[in-house]
């Protein structure tokens, strides 16, 4: 039995990984959250009673607490999701998003180094260290050309994890991933945004046909609010995406890795699927800031409009990653699909 610790254990990937190990393996896993006044558990609910779970405190500001638990745990493996992750909002708070992404790492490395040593380390990589691209889709080699400070805090963090595996021996890794979504992504994220909002508009269509249909008089909705509709990315399921992390945290010599689907969509196609999902019919009218998805139908109602108020100060217009390094390397293949992801994830906030 190995003893992982995972921070980031509230978020998407953090739950998923330790949902992952907890019904594969015999491992006993800390899940590490930072302290908050009222949080939310939702994401670990069904795992929180197992035996082989324990839930500590830690923050990646506080390298007290960051030495604490490797001392006291002496763990196996080190898996860092923590982050502040949220691309939109690192340019309000740049110096806290380098402080948890980029010195959080130094921190968790400096533990390791001091009271642990043989742990094994992963750290999360991002494709926004890609950001304005020179090809696609992008490999290994593509240079590193963020465009937001949570993109260079990234390419921050890339750096010091060769430097410290290079200058101690150590086996630290860096994934570099592509999006990967799902029903425990957070609902500031595009897709959770979209799906989330087309649930909300399916069950009031829904009540609002029987309305009709009793009045003969239309209703409308609140629309979901978008910005840069155009941008295209390469999105997969994060329950794929542990498996992967999980071998490249097992290989014989740490090396980085990339994981993508090697497809990409746009937002404006996401849109598309997900009201498909929910039987919902549209199409898209008008231009600009003045775009809009309408239902089909004689009521026509909006059902996205766009808020430039969502628009990013520069964006990355198209990420697309070449896994196929990792296909051969590392014997890694996603199970799910653009199409059965995004499915999945409208019936499930359809039905919650
Ligand atoms: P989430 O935002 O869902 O989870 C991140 C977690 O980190 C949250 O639970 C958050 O806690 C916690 N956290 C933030 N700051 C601190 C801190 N100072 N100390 C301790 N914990 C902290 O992200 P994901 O699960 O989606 O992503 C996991 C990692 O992978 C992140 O590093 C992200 O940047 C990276 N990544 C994600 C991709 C994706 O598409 N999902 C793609 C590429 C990289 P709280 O709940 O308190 O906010
Ligand atoms: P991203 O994800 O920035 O790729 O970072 P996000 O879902 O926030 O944005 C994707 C694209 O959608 C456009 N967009 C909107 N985005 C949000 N959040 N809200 C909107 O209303 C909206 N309208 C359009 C964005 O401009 C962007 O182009 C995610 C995070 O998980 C990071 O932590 C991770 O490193 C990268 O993926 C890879």
């Amino acid at each position: 039995m190995k003893k992982i610790l995972i921070t980031g254990i509230l978020g998407q990937d953090g739950a998923n990984m330790a949902d992952f190990l907890l019904n594969d393996t015999d491992h006993m896993i800390y899940g590490m959250m930072r302290r908050q006044s009222n949080p939310n558990y939702g994401n670990i609910k069904s795992f929180r009673e197992n035996p082989n779970f324990k839930l500590t405190l830690g923050d990646l500001t506080d390298e007290v607490s960051i030495n604490e638990l490797v001392k006291e745990i002496q763990p196996d493996y080190f898996i860092n999701f923590a982050a502040n992750s949220f691309v939109g909002c690192s340019w309000d708070m740049p110096v806290q998003v380098f402080d948890t992404n980029t010195l959080g790492v130094i921190r968790c490395l400096e533990a390791i180094r001091n009271f642990q040593p043989n742990c094994r380390f992963y750290s999360a990589g991002s494709s926004e260290e890609f950001g304005n691209v020179d090809y696609s889709p992008q490999d290994m080699k593509h240079p590193m050309k963020p465009r937001s400070p949570y993109g260079a805090s990234k390419c921050a963090a890339h750096h010091i994890i060769k430097v410290y595996r290079e200058s101690y021996d150590m086996f630290a890794v860096h994934g570099l991933l592509f999006n990967h979504e799902g029903v425990r992504r957070g609902e500031e994220f595009v897709t959770r945004k979209i799906t989330m909002g087309v649930a909300r508009i399916h069950h009031k269509m829904f009540d609002v046909e029987n309305w009709r249909h009793r009045h003969g008089q239309a209703a409308s909705f609140d629309p979901i609010e978008l910005g840069n509709v155009d941008a295209k990315r390469d999105w997969s399921d994060s329950e794929d995406f542990v498996r992967g992390i999980w071998l490249m945290l097992n290989q014989d010599n740490p090396e980085d890795y990339l994981l993508a689907s090697g497809e990409m969509h746009s937002i404006r196609e996401f849109v598309e699927k997900a009201f498909k999902a929910a039987n919902i019919g549209g199409s898209w009218e008008g231009e600009g800031v003045n775009e809009k998805y309408v239902s089909d139908g004689q009521h026509k109602e909006t059902l996205v409009k766009i808020n430039p108020e969502f628009y990013r100060p520069a964006e990355v217009e198209e990420l697309m990653g070449d896994p196929s390094v990792t296909y051969k390397s590392l014997g890694w293949r996603p199970e799910g699909s653009f199409d059965t992801l995004v499915e999945k994830m409208v019936k499930h906030d359809i039905e919650n």
